[in-house]
């Protein structure tokens, strides 16, 4: 390259080159420079967002330098990349992160107080990118951290809402959804790439027809076409200069169709198709381990799909490979099934434009694929109509009926006349209407299919993927237990341990390595570290206690124990568990004599999470959970002995100021119904312990902290199926303290009754109790007695938390994408310049 550029142009070019911050007053003249004229703003009108947007801005441009060094990097060495397909990327606020990842927090923040602002106020003014649901999006960030951090090349590609996922708001006690529009001032975090806006068709029909050689063809025609415009969104890796790209794209209206309509002067037609093409990108599906069988959710995973195996394919063109070096180049990771379409694009690529043979073709596709399954609840397992697929893409199902053919052929050859095997494994679902089991179709197309934790991806080889197992040599089935940046999740969102830790280990090594936390453990009985910590922990304590403050009104002691539970909220994830838990320990109050009462431990019971928007279950559960808090914490007779919390509104950057915070968080899914959880991990890295079920990583968790240091309790994943049974078949009675609660909820203490009968009812009454709230509710209560008793003694207390965090290096993101990038994509980290 350097070649043909004139050595005094790159000289000029070297010489201007924009470099790191050195210091504040470097900082000082961009952001002035960025106020004046990227505002348009002066001395006399930069307010706090202003001075936020000039920040970023100021920071964005060192962030874009370096990632365009790593990308020229990247193109001149032209190694094997990644590419982490998903639909939802939960990446809460950039500006703290990049400064942090720079290194130049302390300077930014010097720099703007040299103004008159505090940089916590500007931080704070930074929207969330809150492009996800829950657990898979924020996977799916934290695992392009750690790609950019360990310096793999990799991107994410996904789709850029303008709506990301709904605010809450509660109302009455009740969750109610505002659209979360977080683009109304200009995002300095993104980069529009116009110039390479791609195509993408939807409709149509197939057309066959025989070229000169007699060879049969068909090709797909006559569509509507949508335009694809990538945003990039810089990457920053910690401790290093790499800086890899997510690329999320947005619909728009193809040009040409549009003009057409205009000339023929239908007008107000031309502008409704406009609208209908930014439809597709308008806004993320407010659903978590839920399917819902929309056909604009349909075209969002086509569009997304087709740009990004279009951009990716482009790439590879240009470097005048041969198609059969596609997969030493190139990995494609599917998070979940929703990206499953792109398994039948790259074949009708490769065989409808390329003019590859079909097998040719399949052997490149499925040796680039690599496919996550996230969930084994059946309700959130993709299956699109097939009529569906055919009249949206009419190739498309063309091609995955050959998939299946070949597939199915195949098995009938190794297992000969077993016609209910045929069925069960088949692609098509032979239901009315007639379905595509999309995680078949993934698992047919990818050389590799994980789950991820232990249990969970030994579950999905016993149970949803079994008849898989049999006919694919077992090893195709693997596990990569989830992970979590300790960046974003430790060092930022709780700098005061991570500076006693860097301490205490002489460096932050431990943020890039996160196995030297090991080296606390000798500290574990150590008093005045003890006091350190626990000061810390009390510190985190009083931040959250000002938000909640802030938010609901109540005020909650510090010395109170805070128990935390926030995630989504999900029947299987027991919410209405723990709040019966709490409404029990309140009768037990209530019942106890002042002098009694002075015994109990002080507890503040804190909950959060949104409920998906048509969840009727789940969103009675939240109005439960504030009808109890209305009631206990105006109760007199309780004061601090026990608050209830419902922390509105549960987002990225809240739970950076509430998982720090934590004493004692819940993880009490059913056992077999929590993939793993992430959460857990966060809880735990931050020195607060868990109450868990035997489920997803608590296991692991388990293992590597010691089992005196967590609460476990409940029945295990085994035993649950037979309880299951023994309800639809036996009478079996509700616990009895479960009774007692249903009772007084029964009886209008916590306002109507009647809103709560369904949810009581799914439990008690005969209902099937599917997820074992009344058969693990003794356990349950058991373990919160335990809970207290460790807690009064606050030195063994200091001790579990500290042995639990120094082993907790397993749980790193790094670990986990070191494993995806050994065991299945095949990757090296490409070394940094000098
Ligand atoms: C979640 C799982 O529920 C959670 O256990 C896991 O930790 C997380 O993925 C990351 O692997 N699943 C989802 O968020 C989800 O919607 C269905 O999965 C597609």
């Amino acid at each position: 390259i350097d070649a043909v550029i004139p050595l005094e142009h790159r000289n000029l070019w070297k010489k201007y080159a924009i470099g790191e911050f050195q210091t504040k007053e470097e900082f000082q003249g961009e952001f002035v420079r960025h106020v004046e004229t990227t505002l348009a703003r002066s001395l006399y009108n930069c307010d706090e967002l202003a001075a936020y947007q000039a920040a970023s801005q100021a920071i964005r441009d060192r962030l874009i330098v370096a990632w365009n060094k790593t990308q020229q990097k990247h193109t001149l060495r032209d190694p094997k990349r990644i590419y982490y397909l998903s639909l939802e990327f939960l990446m809460g606020r950039a500006m703290d992160n990049a400064m942090l990842n720079l290194n130049v927090k302390q300077l930014t923040g010097d720099g703007v107080s040299g103004f008159g602002f505090r940089l916590e106020d500007l931080i704070e003014k930074e929207p969330d990118a809150a492009l996800g649901n829950g657990g898979l999006g924020r996977l799916a960030a934290c695992f392009i951290d750690s790609l950019s951090t360990l310096n793999y090349p990799g991107w994410g590609y996904g789709l850029r809402y303008q709506y990301g996922i709904f605010k809450q708001k509660i109302i009455d006690g009740y969750q109610v959804e505002q659209p979360d529009y977080w683009l109304t001032f200009d995002n300095a975090w993104e980069i529009p790439r116009t110039e390479i806006a791609i195509d993408v068709m939807f409709y149509g029909y197939t057309r066959k027809f025989t070229d000169d050689e007699g060879k049969v063809h068909r090709i797909w025609e006559g569509g509507d076409l949508v335009q694809a415009v990538p945003y990039d969104f810089p990457v920053p890796g910690y401790g290093t200069e790499n800086v890899n790209n997510l690329r999320l794209w947005s619909s728009k209206p193809n040009r040409e169709f549009d003009f057409a309509k205009f000339n023929e002067g239908a007008y107000d037609q031309s502008v409704a198709e406009q609208q209908q093409a930014e439809t597709i990108s308008a806004v993320l599906y407010p659903n978590d381990n839920f399917y819902l069988g929309k056909e604009l959710r349909l075209k969002q995973q086509y569009f997304w799909v087709a740009a990004s195996l279009s951009d990716i394919v482009r790439r590879f063109k240009k470097s005048r490979r041969p198609w059969i070096e596609f997969s030493d180049q190139i990995a494609i990771q599917l998070n979940d099934t929703h990206p499953t379409l792109a398994v039948v694009e790259l074949q009708r690529i490769l065989v409808d434009r390329e003019g590859l043979d079909w097998d040719e073709a399949w052997e490149i596709v499925t040796s680039t694929f690599g496919y996550t399954n996230h969930t084994v609840l059946p309700e959130a397992l993709e299956k699109w109509q097939v009529d569906l697929i055919g009249n949206l893409l009419p190739r498309h199902l063309e091609i995955i009926y050959d998939i299946n053919l070949y597939f199915l052929q195949d098995v009938e050859k190794r297992f000969p006349g077993d016609h209910d095997l045929l069925s069960r494994v088949s692609i098509i679902e032979e239901s009315n209407p007639r379905q595509v089991r999309m995680a078949y179709l993934a698992i047919i197309g990818s050389h590799k299919v994980n789950g991820v934790a232990e249990l969970h991806s030994e579950l999905i080889k016993t149970t949803i993927f079994k008849d898989f197992v049999k006919i694919y040599n077992e090893d195709k089935f693997t596990n990569v237990t989830n992970g979590i940046t300790p960046r974003r999740w430790l060092h930022q969102a709780n700098p005061k341990l991570s500076k006693l830790i860097a301490e205490k280990l002489g460096g932050y090594d431990f943020l890039n390595n996160l196995g030297l936390l090991k080296g606390l453990e000798k500290y574990a009985n150590d008093k005045t570290f003890h006091k350190e910590w626990l000061e810390i922990k009390r510190a985190n304590k009083a931040r959250l206690a000002a938000l909640i403050k802030s938010q609901s009104g109540v005020e909650v002691d510090t010395n109170a124990l805070f128990d935390i539970q926030v995630k989504r909220i999900h029947e299987y994830k027991r919410q209405q568990m723990n709040i019966f838990s709490v409404i029990y320990r309140y009768l037990q109050l209530k019942a106890a004599s002042p002098e009694e009462r002075k015994k109990f431990q002080k507890r503040v019971s804190i909950f959060g999470g949104k409920s998906a928007p048509g969840y009727y279950m789940a969103k009675t559960i939240i109005k439960l959970i504030n009808a109890v808090g209305a009631v206990v914490n105006n109760d007199a007779e309780i004061g601090d002995l026990l608050k209830v919390v419902f922390i509105e509104d549960y987002n990225v950057s809240k739970a950076e100021i509430i998982t720090p915070a934590s004493d004692i968080s819940h993880h009490i899914s059913t056992a077999g119904t929590e993939a793993s959880g992430t959460s857990n991990m966060k809880f735990v890295l931050n020195g607060g312990l868990i109450i868990g079920t035997v489920d997803g990583a608590n296991i692991e968790i388990t293992r590597e902290i010691g089992e005196n240091n967590i609460f476990l309790f409940g029945h295990l994943a085994e035993d649950v199926e037979d309880l299951r049974h023994s309800h639809r078949f036996g009478h079996t009675e509700l616990n009895p303290d479960l009774q007692k609660v249903f009772d007084v909820i029964e009886s209008g203490l916590f306002g109507d009754a009647n809103i709560y009968s369904n949810l009581l009812n799914s439990i008690g009454n005969h209902g099937s109790d599917y997820y074992l709230v009344s058969d693990d509710f003794a356990s349950f209560l058991n373990a919160q007695q335990q809970v207290d008793k460790a807690y009064a003694d606050q030195d063994a207390w200091a001790q579990k938390s500290i042995t639990a965090v120094a082993n907790m290096g397993f749980f790193s993101s790094d670990r986990a994408i070191n494993e995806y990038a050994e065991n299945i994509w095949q990757i090296e980290p490409v070394p940094l310049d000098n």
